[in-house]
């Protein structure tokens, strides 16, 4: 593994095991260092931030106070899970934008309120990242143990998931009776879903001092590094949980159902002291397989951007989802890998950018597909009807933070200003909350949606804050390593 080029791996860090933390027990990592330095003001872009966040808050409050997710134009709410989705996934956001009052009201509504003992089916990895991950880092952040008493009993309750043949999870579990299921149609789990639930169910372990949840999630990244059917280190989208095979061969993309398990390896590693080889191995040889299968450059701007392959076949599509990308390559890069990842970062970024500064209302819609040839009056980037979405997505944001924080370029934050104040102008809600669109080509009538995803508190506006804060130790990136849900969790060896 130390041909990886650059890599640096220090053998003789030790990352305990979870048993022998024990005496950690509920020690959270707080923010001790940076209370003692001259707290760094907050700049005028971070205070617009800070009104959007109460803005959006106020619409969940006066709607859908303990419900999942908020409709702003309906003024109601909607129900997945049905546990205070956007509650949980905002309160680690509410802490690090220093908003007291609304971070004790929601505590309190967790104390009282937030029950796990109900018969209800949860997605495994949509409660991981969002519950069990806000919970964690709201322990982290706020030293109070109340978080992870509720983290533990979640956790616990998410286990029935990994009673499979292959210990592949199922993507379901009724967290009241205790039982999983495959979706109906299928038994078949999604590769992203069962290899980013690990950075969570770890920290659980170490906190906890019991290693189930640990050795439960390790498996199956043993299990996956294993596999046949991957291209180049390139992964299909799906893996059978009888058989533990992926099936569903010979479709390799970064976007929907296999971005972050390429984002876990990495963090996975970092996490965990940069000593689980097997990690740094899968992350290096994917990445190569992006350059070698699916990098394309478009017309006119020619624009690097990350394709599609599909039986052979180059398709020029990219989700938003993709541009986690330019960030996670940016955070190798700062942890010793390859030079070469930043330079891919940044020309990723760009395009990413691009997503958004050709379209109309200068936010970008969920799908685009690039045009390989130049074409008089044609753009680098196409939109199709079906495609031309926003959900209020962090993923350009998340990138633009790395990449400010990495290589201290203004127009890092400029670039996020800029979507800050579309995302102002076409998905406000006046009466509070912002709200989804269902075309982002149309200024004049970007068709809202009426639904606040719960990632927009928890990921996208504390991005924002963080990209246009100027202190490094405002989580602090050789400290934490982010969940691909934004919320922070200690590395365990820090830098
Ligand atoms: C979030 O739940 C997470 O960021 C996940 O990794 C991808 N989808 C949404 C945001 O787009």
């Amino acid at each position: 593994i130390c041909s990886w080029r650059g890599a640096v791996i220090e053998p003789d860090q030790s990352t305990e095991p979870p048993s022998s933390k024990i005496t950690e027990l509920e020690k959270p990592s707080s923010v001790e260092a940076e209370d003692q330095k001259e707290p760094v003001p907050i700049n005028e872009r971070q205070l617009a931030v800070i009104e959007a966040f109460r803005h959006a808050w106020k619409g969940y409050k006066d709607f859908a106070w303990g419900h999942d997710e908020l409709k702003p134009l309906s003024k109601s709410y909607s129900e997945w899970f049905g546990l205070g989705l956007t509650l949980i996934d905002a309160l680690d956001t509410m802490w690090i934008l220093g908003l007291k009052e609304e971070f004790e009201e929601a505590r309190k509504w967790v104390a009282n309120d937030l029950v796990f003992d109900k018969n209800v089916d949860v997605n495994l990895f949509e409660s991981t990242i969002r519950i069990l991950g806000g919970l964690l880092s709201t322990y982290h952040l706020s030293g109070d143990s109340l978080f992870l008493e509720k983290a533990k009993d979640i956790g616990n309750r998410l286990m029935p998931a990994f009673k499979t043949p292959s210990k592949i999870p199922y993507s379901d579990v009724n967290i009241g009776r205790g039982t999983a299921h495959p979706p109906r149609w299928t038994s078949d789990s999604t590769v992203a879903e069962v290899t980013s639930i690990q950075l969570e169910f770890r920290e659980l372990s170490r906190l906890t001092g019991d290693e189930k949840f640990q050795k439960a999630v390790d498996e199956v990244m043993k299990h996956v590094h294993t596999l046949s059917g991957k291209n180049d280190g390139l992964v299909p989208m799906f893996i059978n949980t009888n058989s533990g095979q992926f099936t569903h061969l010979g479709v390799y993309t970064l976007g929907a159902r296999a971005d972050s398990y390429y984002e876990y390896l990495l963090k996975q590693w970092i996490q965990g002291g940069k000593k689980e080889n097997e990690l740094l191995e899968d992350y290096m040889r994917a990445i190569e397989g992006v350059k070698k299968h699916l990098l394309q450059r478009s017309e006119p701007k020619k624009l690097t951007f990350v394709g599609e392959l599909a039986h052979g076949h180059f398709s020029a599509k990219m989700d938003h989802l993709v541009c986690f990308l330019p960030g996670t390559l940016a955070l190798g890069a700062h942890n010793g890998l390859a030079a070469d990842h930043m330079k891919l970062a940044e020309t990723l970024i760009e395009t990413c950018y691009q997503m958004y500064a050709q379209v109309e209302t200068g936010l970008s819609p969920e799908i685009v597909h690039f045009n390989l040839h130049a074409q008089k009056g044609h753009k680098d980037v196409e939109i199709k009807p079906a495609d031309r979405h926003n959900l209020l997505r962090p993923e350009t944001v998340e990138s633009l933070f790395y990449m400010y924080r990495f290589t201290g370029d203004k127009k890092y934050q400029d670039w996020g200003w800029e979507i800050l104040q579309n995302f102002n102008r076409y998905t406000r809600v006046p009466t509070g909350g912002y709200t989804s669109i269902n075309n982002v080509q149309n200024p004049s009538n970007p068709e809202p949606r009426d639904k606040m995803e719960s990632f927009f508190l928890g990921e996208t506006l504390k991005y924002m804050f963080l990209l246009f804060s100027d202190d490094i130790d405002l989580i602090n990136l050789d400290k934490y390593i982010f969940n691909t849900e934004a919320h922070p969790l200690p590395i365990w060896v820090p830098a």
